[in-house]
């Protein structure tokens, strides 16, 4: 495919695999590194990060605390320097992970020097520079070196960052089966990019919107938030997201025309995804359903597209595999739009200020 515009994120998006194989390869050092810490005092976790690694917490916390039962959340990293106290109980020993591309978003920083001090706490960085601020800062880091990117909008970063949570996750669980599974997310990658790149390009040039929602529950949550700031960041439009059902509470009475709805269908929410997608389509809503093992009925449903990833997969391995159509959706509506999302507007690489 001849490209003109946003090179570097075009690449990046295709060949992200790249960057999963090589985590994949670190599996071991992640292993005995985590020995060095791991204990069952840990009651508490909360993932921290900001732009696309706040999503990236979002998701990575939620499956931490699916493979490992321990309590987990995600919030902004401003949030730990505003309200230390509210999200760090001083008697349980607590782990924050921190995740950020560059290391060295300020806010990150921030937080993490304004309760290193504290008792009780093992800090643990996730970034793609090992000799970042970041990652000397924390008591631990994991690097995902070949998440680097050039261009400003996280794409394979973002999958990167969250591919090593799940890695990391696994191991701290002892899920044996689902760290089998991670092992076949790269292989499954280049099963699908190239037909998923004709056919959402082909959606694109066909189909226009001007307003774009996107919903999930569950670790897709944290998918459906950063492919909503893909939209703002590369294709500059309105973009909205929400935990599926949170739709219909009052969101839903914007639903028209001009409105694609995209929807992570999970297997626990599948069939209460599928009452909300009938309910959507009543109200002339476009639909883009990714997901897994979705029915005819959907698939033949009016102004409905599908990605259907069939796979035996739990979601919970899916991750940094579903949020790659809207990476694509994302990329595709730009350039048709004459952006280069290699500098996007108003946009920097790293935000080094508070
Ligand atoms: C995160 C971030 C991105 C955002 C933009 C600026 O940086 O805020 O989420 O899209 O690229 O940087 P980092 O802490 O992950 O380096």
């Amino acid at each position: 495919m001849k490209i003109k515009l946003g090179k570097n994120s075009y690449d990046e998006i295709l060949k992200q695999n790249d960057s999963w194989e090589a985590i994949l390869k670190d599996k071991k050092k992640y292993i005995e590194k985590l020995e060095a810490f791991k204990n069952d005092d840990i009651k508490n976790a909360i993932f921290i990060g900001c732009g696309s690694s706040y999503y990236i917490s979002l998701s990575g916390s939620f499956i931490f605390s699916k493979l490992t039962g321990i309590n987990s959340k995600a919030v902004p990293a401003s949030e730990i320097i505003f309200y230390p106290e509210v999200y760090l109980p001083a008697e349980a020993k607590t782990i924050v992970f921190a995740v950020s591309r560059s290391g060295k978003t300020t806010e990150v920083i921030k937080a993490i020097e304004k309760i290193s001090n504290y008792n009780n706490i093992i800090t643990v960085a996730f970034t793609c520079y090992e000799n970042s601020e970041l990652a000397k800062l924390c008591d631990y880091s994991f690097i995902t070196k070949k998440g680097k990117e050039k261009s400003v909008v996280m794409t394979k970063s973002f999958t990167s960052l969250l591919f090593a949570i799940q890695q990391f996750s696994g191991i701290w669980g002892n899920k044996k089966s689902y760290l089998k599974k991670l092992d076949k997310l790269p292989e499954l990658f280049n099963l699908y990019i190239e037909k998923w790149q004709n056919r959402i390009q082909e959606y694109v040039s066909d189909n226009s919107f001007e307003f774009y929602e996107f919903l999930g529950h569950g670790n897709y949550y944290g998918v459906a938030n950063e492919a909503m700031l893909k939209m703002k960041e590369m294709a500059i439009v309105s973009s909205e997201d929400f935990h599926s059902l949170e739709f219909r509470h009052g969101p839903k009475s914007i639903v028209n025309k001009k409105m694609l709805i995209t929807i992570y269908t999970g297997e626990t929410t599948y069939t209460k995804e599928v009452n909300l997608i009938e309910e959507l389509l009543e109200y002339g809503a476009n639909l883009f359903i990714i997901g897994n093992n979705i029915s005819a009925k959907i698939k033949n449903a009016p102004r409905t597209f599908v990605i259907d990833l069939n796979t035996e997969f739990s979601q919970f391995v899916l991750t940094p595999l579903i949020i790659v159509p809207s990476q694509l959706y994302a990329y595709f509506v730009a350039t048709s739009k004459g952006l280069d999302v290699d500098n996007p507007q108003n946009l920097t690489q790293v935000v080094e200020k508070i």
